[in-house]
C-alpha cells in the first residue's frame, strides 16, 4: 500500500471509529431502561444474531413473547417474524410442553428444572437450526427469554448453546421500607415506587417496568411497605390498591408480601391484646388472611418485626418469638402463605449485653419451634448493614429452622444516593461465609439454599434501593446492586466479578476499554469504603441517625441505647481501640462454632480485617505486616480516600464510551464521593489521633482541620435524614454563626 492510500486508509478507519462512538454516545441516556436496554449489535455480532434470532416460533401464553420481540428489535434493529412453525434457520423457538405443541413434540427432559427452571438448546429442527427456550411454567420460560436475552446483549454466542439452569434459592425478595405517605426509610432514589393515593384505579407504567427488571434477574417476590410498618395497609381500602399491584406483577412471576405490626388485632380490630395465645387474636388473623386471599389469591404472606427498635410484638405479652409467628403461621398455611419473621431483635432498654449476641441469645434456644412455613429472616452480619460485619452466627446454629437471609441493597451505610460502592464482593463474602456448622465448607450460602440441613422452603430478602427517580436507583451505579442483588439470590455460587461484568456490559457497552476499567472500579469500590470508613473490623462510626458521614466521637446519649452511639463500638481509650468479644470481654464469639471461635478468639489468628469486631487491642499491637495498629489505621483511612481521586481519574478518561448524561451524572456522584471519602479520612483521624495521642505514618497527610471542626461540621438536612444531619442542632434552636 503506497503511503497515500495508507493515509487515506488511516483516515477512513479513524472516522468509522469516531462514528462509532458517536453512535454510542449521541443519544441521551437517562438510566430508565437499567440493564435491559437492547441496544443495536453492530458488524459482525449483528449479523451473527440476525441469522441466528430471525424467527420467534411460540404461544403467547405468558409475557416471554413481548419481552423477546422487544429484546430482538432492539439488538437487531428489525423485528424478528414471529410465525407458528419453524420455517427458516434461526428460529427461536419458546415455550412449555402445554403451551406448544412443538416443544412437546421435542420431548425435552425438563425434570431438573423444575417449576421455575428452563432448558435453552440449540437443536435441529425440520432440517433448519433453531434455539429451543423451554421450560415446565410460563415464568421459567420468562426466566429462560431473559437469560438469552443476556447472551445477546453481552455478545455472547449462541450457535452451540446447551444449558439447564434452576434458581438454588426459591424465594427471592426485594423487601421495600416504603411507607403509605410516599417516603421510603433508608431509601435514597426519590420516593416511593407505589403510587398509594392513585391506586387503585391507575397503574403506573413503571410498575410493569419494575416488574420486568425483576423478572430478569429472577426475583420473585416483593414486600410492598416497611419493616416499621403501619396497621393501615391491612384495611380493606389499601387491600385493594395491594392487588392492584399484584396484579401487575403477577405475569412477571413475583409474588406480593406485606409487613404487619404484631399489634394489629388491637389497632385495627379493636381487640384488647394482640397475645398469640389469645384465641380471639387467633380468630382476628384468620378472618384477615381470609379477606387478603380474596384479593390476591397467590398473596405471599408476611415479614414481621417484632419487639425491635420499639416495635410491638410477642414478648409484650410474656410469649417467645416463635409463639408469635406461630399465631400467623397457622392462619397463613391453609393458603399456602409463608411467615418472614426476622431475628432483628435487640432490646432498646437499659441493657448490658452485646448487642451482637442478643439475636443469637434470643434465636437460638428457640430452634425447632417454627412452623414449617416461617423462615427466620437474619441479617447478613450480627450488628446491621456495616460496610463490613462477620457472618451472623446464627447461619448454622439453627439446624432445625429455615433460616433466609437479609441483605442491604440500599446503602444506608455506605454513602447512601452518591457513593460508588458496589456490594457483590459484600454479599459474596456474606454468602461464602464458612460457619463451621458441619466442618469445613458448611457456608451460609449452604445454610439458606437448604442444602447444609435439607429445608424445602428457602429464601433469600435484599432491602431494596428503588424509588420514584427517573434512573429507579438515584444514581446509575447502585441499579447494579439492585442486579448483583438478583443474580446471586437466583445462584449464589456466581461470582461478583462476572456480575459485574456483565452487568455493566448490558448497562453501557461491551467495549472492552471501558468495560475492563470499570470493573475493576466496582470490585474495588466495597474495600474502598470499608478504608474510609471503618477499616479493620471497626462498625458503626457513622453520624447518628442520618448514618450518613463521619461521627466516630458519638456518645451516648441521654435517653438513647449506648450501642446507638459510635463510642460503644469503638471503644478507643488510651490502651486501645476496638471491642472485645473474647471470654475475656462480651464473649461472643462463643456463639460460633468451636473451630471458628477458636481462630477468632486469637488475634494473631483473626481476620485482620474483623480483628477490631472480636478485640480490643493496644495502639503499638503489631499486625502481620510488622506495622502498628495506630500505623495501619491511619494507613486504611488514607488508602481509601485516595481510591476514590483514582477512581474519579478512571472515570474521566471514559467519557468517550458513554452517553453525555450517565457520564456526567456518574463523574459529578464521584466528586462527591471523592469530597466524602476525604472528609472520613480526616475526622477519623483526627478523633482517633487525639485518644492515640500517636504520630501519623509517613506518607499520611495530617488532617487539614480540628476535631472540634469536624465534629462541629453540619449538614442540615442529609437525604432522606429525618431531623437535621451529622453535627447538626435540632432544628428548632438558634443556628449558630
Ligand atoms: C436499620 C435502619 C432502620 C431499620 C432497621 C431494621 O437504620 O431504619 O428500621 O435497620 O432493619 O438498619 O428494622
Amino acid at each position: 500500500m503506497g503511503a497515500m492510500k495508507r493515509a487515506v486508509w488511516a483516515l477512513l478507519t479513524m472516522i468509522a471509529a469516531a462514528g462509532l462512538i458517536v453512535s454510542h454516545t449521541a443519544r441521551a441516556d437517562d438510566g430508565y431502561r437499567l440493564w435491559l436496554r437492547y441496544v443495536p449489535a453492530h458488524g459482525q455480532w449483528l449479523s451473527r444474531y440476525r441469522a441466528g434470532a430471525s424467527e420467534l416460533v411460540g404461544a403467547d401464553t405468558g409475557v416471554a413473547q413481548a419481552e423477546l420481540l422487544r429484546g430482538l428489535t432492539g439488538i437487531l434493529g428489525q423485528p424478528p417474524t414471529v410465525s407458528g412453525d419453524v420455517t427458516r434457520n434461526g428460529a427461536i423457538v419458546f415455550g412449555t410442553p402445554h403451551s406448544s405443541a412443538l416443544v412437546r413434540s421435542l420431548a425435552l427432559d425438563l425434570r431438573r428444572v423444575g417449576s421455575q427452571g428452563y432448558v435453552i438448546r440449540s437443536l435441529s429442527i425440520h432440517g433448519h437450526r433453531a434455539t429451543v427456550i423451554a421450560a415446565n411454567t410460563d415464568i421459567g420460560v420468562l426466566y429462560g427469554a431473559f437469560h438469552f436475552l443476556r447472551l445477546l446483549q453481552t455478545r455472547e454466542p449462541i450457535a452451540r448453546l446447551d444449558i439447564t439452569a434452576r434458581p438454588r434459592i426459591r424465594r427471592r425478595v426485594l423487601d421495600h421500607w416504603d411507607n403509605l405517605n410516599g417516603t421510603v426509610e433508608r431509601g435514597y432514589a426519590g420516593s416511593s415506587l407505589w403510587q398509594w393515593q392513585s391506586l387503585p384505579e391507575h397503574l403506573s407504567p413503571r410498575y410493569t417496568d419494575y416488574a420486568r427488571a425483576c423478572a430478569s434477574i429472577g426475583i420473585n417476590g416483593a414486600v410492598l411497605d416497611n419493616v416499621n410498618a403501619t396497621p393501615y395497609i391491612l384495611t380493606p381500602l389499601y387491600l385493594r390498591k395491594v392487588a392492584a399491584i399484584a396484579g401487575v406483577l403477577r405475569p412477571y412471576g413475583i409474588r406480593v408480601y406485606l409487613s404487619v405490626p404484631f399489634s394489629t388485632p388491637v389497632t385495627l380490630g379493636h381487640l384488647k391484646s394482640a397475645d398469640p395465645l389469645d384465641p380471639k387474636v387467633g380468630a382476628w388473623w384468620t378472618a384477615k388472611i381470609a379477606q387478603i386471599y380474596r384479593e390476591i389469591p397467590d398473596f405471599g404472606g408476611f415479614l414481621m418485626k417484632a419487639n425491635s427498635e420499639g416495635q410491638p410484638g410477642p414478648e409484650d405479652y410474656g410469649r417467645t418469638q416463635a409463639q408469635g409467628a406461630d399465631l400467623l403461621a397457622r392462619a397463613l398455611a391453609p393458603h399456602g402463605g409463608i411467615v418472614m419473621w426476622r431475628a432483628f431483635v435487640y432490646s432498646t432498654g437499659a441493657h448490658s449485653e452485646d448487642r451482637a449476641r442478643q439475636a443469637y441469645d434470643t434465636f437460638k434456644p428457640l430452634d425447632g419451634r417454627f412452623a414449617d412455613n416461617v423462615l427466620v429472616q437474619v441479617k447478613n452480619g450480627p450488628i446491621d448493614f456495616q460496610p463490613r460485619e462477620p457472618f451472623h452466627p446464627l447461619f448454622g446454629a439453627m439446624p432445625h429452622t429455615n433460616l433466609m437471609l437479609e441483605l442491604e441493597v440500599t446503602k444506608e451505610y455506605l454513602g447512601q444516593q452518591t457513593s460508588i460502592v458496589y456490594l457483590g464482593p459484600l454479599f459474596q463474602e456474606a454468602l461464602r461465609a464458612d460457619t463451621w456448622a458441619q466442618g469445613a465448607g458448611s457456608t451460609v450460602a449452604k445454610v439458606i439454599d437448604g442444602s447444609l440441613y435439607g429445608e424445602r422452603l428457602t429464601a433469600i430478602a435484599g432491602v431494596a434501593n428503588i424509588g420514584s427517580d427517573r434512573n429507579w436507583c438515584g444514581s446509575i451505579f447502585n441499579q447494579a446492586n439492585w442486579y448483583v442483588f438478583g443474580r446471586l439470590a437466583w445462584n449464589p455460587d456466581l461470582s461478583a466479578r462476572r456480575i459485574a461484568e456483565e452487568w455493566v456490559r448490558m448497562t453501557f457497552t461491551n467495549e472492552p476499554r471501558f468495560v475492563a476499567p470499570v470493573v475493576k472500579m466496582m470490585m474495588g469500590s466495597r474495600e474502598a469504603a470499608v478504608d474510609y470508613m471503618t477499616p479493620l473490623g471497626l462498625a458503626s462510626q457513622m453520624a447518628a441517625g442520618t448514618h450518613f458521614g463521619p461521627g466516630p466521637w458519638v456518645a451516648p446519649a441521654k435517653g438513647m441505647p449506648a450501642d446507638w452511639s459510635s463510642t460503644y463500638y469503638s471503644r478507643a481509650d488510651a490502651g486501645g481501640i476496638g471491642f472485645d468479644r473474647t471470654v475475656s470481654g462480651s464473649d461472643a464469639i462463643a456463639q460460633y462454632a468451636p473451630h471458628l471461635a477458636a481462630q477468632l478468639a486469637n488475634p494473631a489468628t483473626c481476620p485482620e480485617d474483623l480483628l477490631l469486631w472480636f478485640h480490643h487491642l493496644p495502639w503499638d499491637y503489631r499486625l502481620r505486616s510488622g506495622r502498628t495498629l495506630w500505623d495501619s489505621l491511619a494507613l486504611h483511612y488514607a488508602r481509601g480516600a485516595a481510591w476514590v481521586k483514582e477512581a474519579r481519574q478512571t472515570w474521566s478518561g471514559l467519557s468517550a464510551y458513554v452517553d453525555p448524561q450517565r457520564y456526567r451524572l456518574t463523574a459529578d456522584f464521584l466528586a462527591i464521593q471523592e469530597k466524602d471519602a476525604q472528609w472520613w479520612r480526616d475526622a477519623s483521624i483526627a478523633y482517633f489521633q487525639s485518644i492515640s495521642h500517636r504520630p501519623l505514618p509517613a506518607g499520611v497527610a495530617p488532617p487539614p482541620d480540628t476535631l472540634a471542626d469536624y465534629e462541629a461540621f453540619c449538614i442540615p438536612y442529609v437525604e432522606n435524614s429525618p431531623a437535621g444531619g451529622p453535627g447538626c442542632p435540632p432544628a428548632d434552636v438558634t443556628v449558630p454563626r
